[in-house]
């Protein structure tokens, strides 16, 4: 495989419903799309990383700044026996793991389409469809939330996420608890509280939450470590994983009993498939995170959520959820019983609607071989 054109875009979408985290809220999501090509075949590849900083330090700039000056020239005309050697390629620069992920997830891409084969296969998928969750961001009120919970559920999701933060937290838990009973259900703090909350989060235990998601700071491992050992529930960790280093110290200091896989922020495929490994050997499960994806990169996740140690619901849902009408047609949709099909075309396998991403693009930049 060999890329021989590599094309930047800028894409800007509106959200059906404003999204909030303890970061803020947001009601557009801008995101850069790679294109690479090569031989007749094209590959795509979204970018996770946001406008702002705030979930991580890379932001839709930055990586549109470190793919066209220092990732596009280290794998264009490059000849790849596979895809997984993209990872390594771009090794020479520190860090940038989102703007490499969506370098080496098209090209991926491209070479399931090149081979003509779903990208699950590829990667060592077993199962057909995945269980499906959703992650419900902070509310305008409890009552709001609580009906953003029911009409979830009567969709047939499998498991409810809350984004909590100090204020927004135990009260939002407990009101849940008392109007769904015992259904699946967790709680994402993106890192808002500190060690010393460590009484107050205690109060959640009691509502047997399935873990709560990155309550403390993304690096600090040891304080997770140490709040693990005065709480019940387990913790999962999200922002503090960037690389399978960080799982291996994570897992070996007990700072977490479950892990969030998110490719983009461990540089693409090829980590998250030692990230997996990892993590199946050491008998920690992880599910597969979200990032407002657009269907393109929603459909790279349901790819990688076939593996087995995806043993548990993750945040990758429907497309009608985020953006109506998303980039992709058909859209990805939920069954009744909360489980979402794998493609099974080459590649990604989902067919991008070439006009609504037109209107949808702010600029583009191509970058071909010299
Ligand atoms: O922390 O998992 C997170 C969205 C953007 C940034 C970070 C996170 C999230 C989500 C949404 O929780 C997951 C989704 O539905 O795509
Ligand atoms: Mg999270």
């Amino acid at each position: 495989m060999r890329i021989t054109r590599l094309e930047l875009r800028l894409v800007r979408l509106p959200l059906v419903h404003f999204f909030e985290t303890s970061f803020g809220r947001v009601h557009e999501r801008a995101f850069v799309l790679v294109t690479v090509d090569g031989d007749e075949m094209t590959g795509m590849g979204e970018c996770v990383a946001d406008t702002d900083p705030y979930y991580s330090p890379e932001t839709t700039e930055t990586a549109w700044h470190v793919i066209s000056a220092f990732l596009a020239p280290l794998v264009l005309g490059v000849e790849f026996a596979h895809p997984r050697e993209v990872f390594g390629a771009m090794r020479r620069v520190r860090g940038h793991n989102m703007a490499k992920a969506a370098v080496e997830m098209a090209a991926w891409d491209l070479f399931g389409r090149q081979q003509g084969v779903p990208l699950s296969r590829l990667l060592g998928g077993t199962r057909p469809s995945i269980a499906a969750g959703v992650s419900i961001g902070i509310q305008d009120s409890l009552d709001d939330l609580i009906t953003r919970v029911d009409r979830e559920l009567a969709q047939g999701y499998q498991r409810i996420k809350i984004k909590i933060k100090p204020g927004w937290d135990v009260g939002a838990v407990e009101r849940i608890r008392s109007r769904f009973g015992p259904i699946p259900l967790m709680a994402d703090a993106n890192a808002a509280y500190t060690l010393a909350d460590a009484p107050h989060l205690s109060r959640l235990d009691p509502y047997e939450l399935m873990m709560i998601e990155q309550p403390l700071d993304h690096e600090d491992l040891f304080d997770h470590a140490a709040l693990q050992r005065l709480m019940r529930t387990p913790i999962c960790l999200d922002e503090s994983i960037q690389t399978v280093r960080h799982a291996r110290d994570a897992i070996d200091l007990g700072a977490c009993r479950v892990i969030n896989v998110k490719p983009g922020r461990v540089g693409g495929f090829a980590e998250s498939l030692r990230l997996h490994d990892l993590t199946a050997a050491r008998g920690v499960p992880v599910w597969h995170g979200g990032m407002l994806e657009s269907g393109i990169g929603r459909a790279h996740n349901l790819h990688l959520a076939s593996l087995p140690n995806f043993s548990i619901p993750g945040d990758v849902a429907a497309s009608c959820r985020y953006y109506q009408p998303d980039l992709i047609d058909p859209p990805i949709e939920v069954r009744p019983d909360g489980t979402i099909l794998v493609p099974t075309g080459p590649g990604t396998g989902v067919h991008v609607v070439r006009e609504r991403l037109e209107r949808a693009t702010g600029r583009v930049a191509v970058l071909e071989r010299p």
